[in-house]
């Protein structure tokens, strides 16, 4: 779409200066943080109200355009990438919280707002936003509910999903809707909004979000613990959850932290050296409940389970602790690493990471791989580390050879080829991996009913046709 009487058109739908096509814009809006597609975007705009939003997509269908959305651009699937001329529509200028209720504990955010600036609200009022990942001071709500975004504590609160009261929605058809009026019983039929979380934009746009808020944590107290071989950690995550409400479980390999530490700005938890290590976390509201994670803690070392381990005393040691898990993907960007966000059930976790990792050993034997995730949730990160010497494009072709054994195999586990970063472009030819033909036949036909046109986010979830 690079016809300027359309983008004339376009202009005077929003406010003066918010249709952008420079190229430093269409190449920042124009993609998020994966690196596999080029942006291409014809124009970048910025509503500032659901009618603007409205009458953009109803211009979009009167020329059938496509239109990409865009929040933090965090997102690692290249679903909010614009790659093949369309326009992209940026949340930026909706980003104020118009509405706080303390009875119900929910807040009424524009899609633009920042999950940073809601926890932030929420940490104000006393209250907490629990959905969390090391994007948050980035990443907006509106992306966050496109991709029903999961992150570090979902062992204990879920996903975005649960958090969303009620949405209003912009359809592919330009229509506004009023997605469950933010009750928490309403039974009357097929709960919409739930269908709107985690499409990725391909139904239409989130234009306004009523978030819930949970009461604020006690007391926080996190525990690294070295142990000496996968195997361990599920049967330290069975002994902890048997006695103690935890907030995350999380796992990282030594090659991991071997990253981190090489940063020079986070400190070592402790000097033993482990093949991986598990960071949990949960509310230490008494003395007792703390002495009961110290038992656990003896339990899983005489168990042979445990190597050696740490636990915060101040929330400066929390915050540290966490760091040797939250910095990591930062940290690995710099070698271009080709990602796997995958996930079985718990139970499952150690037969399965057996299998993958028996893959990834035999196919990628001079490729640096870097495991982590969220162990608690099922949910595995497999980093695989360019070497420096070999092209991107080189690089990503090798690994890409490799997906069908590693989805077969998540199929195999009955699992999800996509944890929690979304299908986007960068798993949308997997997808018959972890749903079926019928199933697919069912969400695009779901998709054309919101979509008529087409114009909502097109080659994202599904190949393009
Ligand atoms: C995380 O858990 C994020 O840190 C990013 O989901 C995962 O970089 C990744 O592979
Ligand atoms: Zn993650």
């Amino acid at each position: 779409m690079t016809d300027p009487v359309l983008l004339a058109e376009l202009m005077t739908l929003v406010e003066p200066g918010k249709v952008l096509t420079d190229a430093a814009s269409l190449e920042t809006y124009g993609k998020d943080w994966t690196r596999h597609f080029p942006p291409a975007p014809s124009a970048i705009v910025f509503p500032k109200s659901i009618e603007q939003v409205q009458a953009i997509v109803q211009w979009a269908n009167r020329h059938k355009v496509a239109l990409v959305p865009s929040g933090g651009r965090t997102g690692l699937s290249a679903a909010a990438v614009a790659a093949n001329g369309e326009v992209v529509v940026s949340f930026d200028y909706m980003n104020r919280i118009l509405d706080f209720n303390a009875f119900d504990r929910t807040v009424v955010c524009q899609p633009g707002v920042i999950t940073a600036q809601l926890q932030a609200f929420a940490e104000e009022q006393g209250l907490y936003y629990p959905v969390d990942f090391a994007s948050s001071g980035s990443s907006q709500i509106g992306g966050n509910i496109g991709t029903n975004a999961g992150g570090i504590k979902v062992i204990r609160y879920g996903m975005t999903r649960n958090w969303v009261a009620g949405l209003k929605v912009v359809t592919g058809a330009g229509e506004l809707l009023e997605l469950n009026k933010d009750l928490i019983k309403n039974a009357t039929g097929y709960d919409l909004r739930q269908l709107f979380i985690g499409a990725e934009g391909t139904l239409g746009f989130v234009v306004e979000a009523t978030m819930r808020l949970d009461r604020a944590p006690k007391n926080l107290t996190a525990m690294v613990l070295g142990t000496p071989d996968f195997d361990s950690i599920m049967p330290v995550l069975h002994a902890f959850q048997g006695k103690l409400d935890l907030t995350a479980f999380e796992f990282f390999s030594d090659k991991g932290l071997a990253k981190i530490l090489g940063r020079g700005d986070v400190p070592a938890p402790f000097e033993t050296e482990c093949p991986f290590y598990a960071l949990l976390e949960f509310e230490a509201t008494t003395e007792e409940v703390a002495n009961d994670a110290l038992a656990l803690f003896e339990h899983c070392v005489e168990q042979g389970w445990v190597l050696d381990g740490v636990m915060s005393q101040s929330e400066q040691q929390l915050r540290n602790l966490w760091k040797l898990r939250e910095y990591l993907s930062e940290t690995i960007s710099h070698w271009t690493p080709y990602k796997n966000d995958i996930s079985v059930t718990v139970a499952k976790v150690p037969a399965f990471l057996r299998d993958i990792d028996s893959i990834v050993s035999t196919y990628y034997p001079d490729f640096e791989v870097v495991w982590y995730g969220h162990i608690g949730d099922g949910n595995l990160h497999l980093n695989i580390l360019k070497p420096n010497d070999m092209s991107k494009d080189e690089f990503f072709a090798r690994c890409a050879v490799v997906n069908k054994q590693v989805f077969e195999t998540v199929e195999k586990y009955n699992g999800s080829i996509s944890a929690e970063h979304g299908v986007g472009m960068t798993k949308r030819d997997y997808l018959a991996y972890s749903r079926s033909s019928a199933e697919i036949a069912y969400m695009k036909a779901v998709k054309a009913v919101f979509d008529p046109n087409g114009i909502m986010n097109p080659g994202k979830i599904f190949a393009p046709e």
